[in-house]
């Protein structure tokens, strides 16, 4: 076989600590909590944990608004937590990839301090000032959070740019000393032995020169900046700049999250040249069931149509194939639950399709992520009213979209909200039946999802034909046969938009992936030897061409 680098056979568990364990009876996950669960985690058999930020924060974002990038936030313990962690982590040959936050930071670090605190502080130009055109916002970008992307800085008489929210001021990455400051930061954490790094909006770091307006989607108030800042002209050169003094101290693993790429972008990323990063998290799939109105983006809740999924993941796979790396995800922090998302959530179809779902990711060529509560077919939270919302960007939605702009009513937006708000992947991980699911004494910061009676860790664990112990085939699969990250992909009959079937081929050796996308039978007919093995089916039996209801199978000849 080729020459597979570690992570490219790896499968990653990612773990959002707010909502993991909490050990301490707080209410909110924490470190010692991911200790007492790394049992769960190499049962399951992942090699990887991408642990979200974990870092001194307000917490404006959940953590994605960093006030000390070398201290640990007290709410999920303390830095002598997070070394027994990493140090138990590895002894069971578990990796620990850390969340790398550096498109921003909070407004509480204190380089945002100094540099706020005067037009001559030698940390002005940390941040993006601009003077105010015509007494308003230098230019129409909105924030990806809804809003305006400037704050009005009374005391100095300037804007500072925030691509999030007013607390995540982006840093200047054209000063030499911030990206110096960023690499001396990330090198302090390669020296502690940590894994590797996922990037936050990497793709954002470098702003366009001059900052021009962003296009004004129509019923839109403000200009798109995703579009205008994604890719900017030097972010190739940073991230080699970073290649050379920080990731090639060791054999890491790193992936750039990366909205706004396509794949000529994403070639440059993650090229298998090794000049960057390993690969990318590309948005392009998880856009595909957006509203058809711009001004209300990702608030939508119909279904994605199966053709135009087919298309955008099979586009990635071959297009990608030989140059550079893919990351498999259905789901994230950001993200609803992939069943509910993809699959279909009611009780009678929720294992059965949990399962396809599964299937039809792992066994595509990259690197596959698992969201913790996948693994147990967590579903969406539909219990959780406005009132319960935690979310910023869910929030703002309601503030901006229909309170302010009334461009939606707000029965419509919550409806939106349970199929695509953050909140949906948040909620407090299902361990067991009891009061709080196992995860805390007290009363958790984010309400639980009310049917964790049914689904939690538990009961998986007691059921040998659970969606954690699919998963847990699928993980064995992976490390055990290379043709799943080495094959050719190719797909088949792109046109029905029920079925999804794919082919992975090898040196003499192939795989065929079945997925029936609905709760109907089907009857398809492939070309299957007489010599092919069943080598993972949601079902318990192969009846040849008819397909059961989300049934999936994997033959291999
Ligand atoms: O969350 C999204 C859609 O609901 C994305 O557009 C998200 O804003 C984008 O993927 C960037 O996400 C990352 O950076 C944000 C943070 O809020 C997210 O949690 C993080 O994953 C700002 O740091
Ligand atoms: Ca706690």
């Amino acid at each position: 076989t080729k020459n597979i680098k570690w992570w490219q056979k790896a499968v990653v568990y990612q773990v959002y600590p707010r909502s993991f364990q909490d050990a301490n009876g707080d209410g909110i996950g924490d470190l010692q909590g991911i200790e007492q669960r790394l049992d769960y985690i190499e049962k399951l058999g992942a090699d990887v944990i991408w642990l979200n930020p974990v870092y001194a924060s307000p917490d404006k974002d959940n953590g994605y608004d960093i006030s000390d990038y070398e201290d640990i936030n007290a709410k999920f313990g303390t830095m002598v937590d997070f070394d027994r962690l990493l140090s138990k982590a590895h002894a069971k040959g578990i990796k620990i990839l850390m969340d790398l936050v550096v498109n921003h930071t909070s407004d509480q670090h204190q380089w945002f301090i100094e540099s706020r605190s005067s037009k001559d502080n030698d940390k002005r130009d940390f941040y993006i000032w601009r003077d105010p055109v015509d007494g308003h916002e230098p230019n129409n970008w909105g924030s990806f959070f809804s809003g305006p992307a400037w704050k009005y800085d009374e005391s100095t008489g300037q804007y500072y740019l925030h691509l999030f929210v007013e607390g995540q001021p982006d840093l200047n990455w054209v000063n030499t000393k911030v990206r110096q400051s960023v690499f001396d930061m990330m090198n302090f954490w390669v020296d502690k032995g940590i894994d590797g790094f996922r990037m936050d909006v990497i793709s954002l770091i470098s702003k366009p020169d001059g900052l021009p307006d962003g296009d004004v989607p129509s019923g839109g108030t403000y200009g798109n900046s995703d579009k205008a800042v994604a890719n900017g002209p030097y972010v190739h050169d940073y991230l080699k700049e970073m290649r050379q003094k920080v990731l090639n101290r060791a054999d890491m693993m790193t992936v750039g999250e990366a909205s706004g790429v396509d794949i000529s972008n994403a070639i440059k990323y993650a090229d298998n040249d090794a000049s960057e990063l390993n690969m990318v998290f590309q948005f392009e799939h998880m856009g595909l069931d957006n509203n058809p109105n711009p001004a209300l983006g990702k608030w939508y809740d119909k279904k994605v149509s199966l053709i135009d999924l087919k298309e955008n993941l099979s586009k990635w796979q071959n297009k990608l194939a030989g140059k550079a790396w893919n990351s498999l995800y259905w789901d994230n922090h950001d993200q609803p639950r992939a069943v509910s998302r993809y699959g279909n959530d009611k009780p009678e179809y929720r294992e059965v399709s949990a399962k396809m779902v599964a299937t039809l990711l792992h066994f595509m060529q990259g690197t596959p992520y698992i969201y913790q509560g996948e693994e147990i077919g967590m579903t969406n939270a539909y219990n959780l009213k406005r009132s319960d919302f935690d979310d910023i960007e869910i929030k703002n939605a309601f503030e901006y979209l229909v309170d302010k702009d009334h461009l939606i009513d707000e029965k419509t937006m919550l409806s939106y909200v349970h199929a695509k708000g953050r909140d949906n992947a948040r909620t407090p991980m299902q361990w067991d039946e009891t009061k709080n699911a196992g995860y805390t004494t007290s009363t958790p910061w984010l309400k639980l999802n009310d049917n964790y009676q049914e689904i939690n860790v538990k009961q998986a664990l007691s059921d040998s034909q659970s969606i954690f112990y699919y998963y847990q085939k699928l993980i064995q699969l992976r490390h055990e046969m290379p043709v799943i990250t080495t094959g050719d992909y190719e797909l088949l009959d792109s046109k029905d938009d029920e079925v999804y079937a794919y082919r992975r081929l090898g040196d003499g050796e192939q795989l065929l992936i079945i997925n029936n996308f609905t709760d109907q039978k089907l009857i398809r007919q492939f070309d299957v030897p007489r010599q092919a093995t069943v080598l993972i089916s949601n079902y318990d039996d192969d009846q040849g061409e008819l397909l059961r209801p989300y049934e999936s199978k994997v033959y291999y000849f």
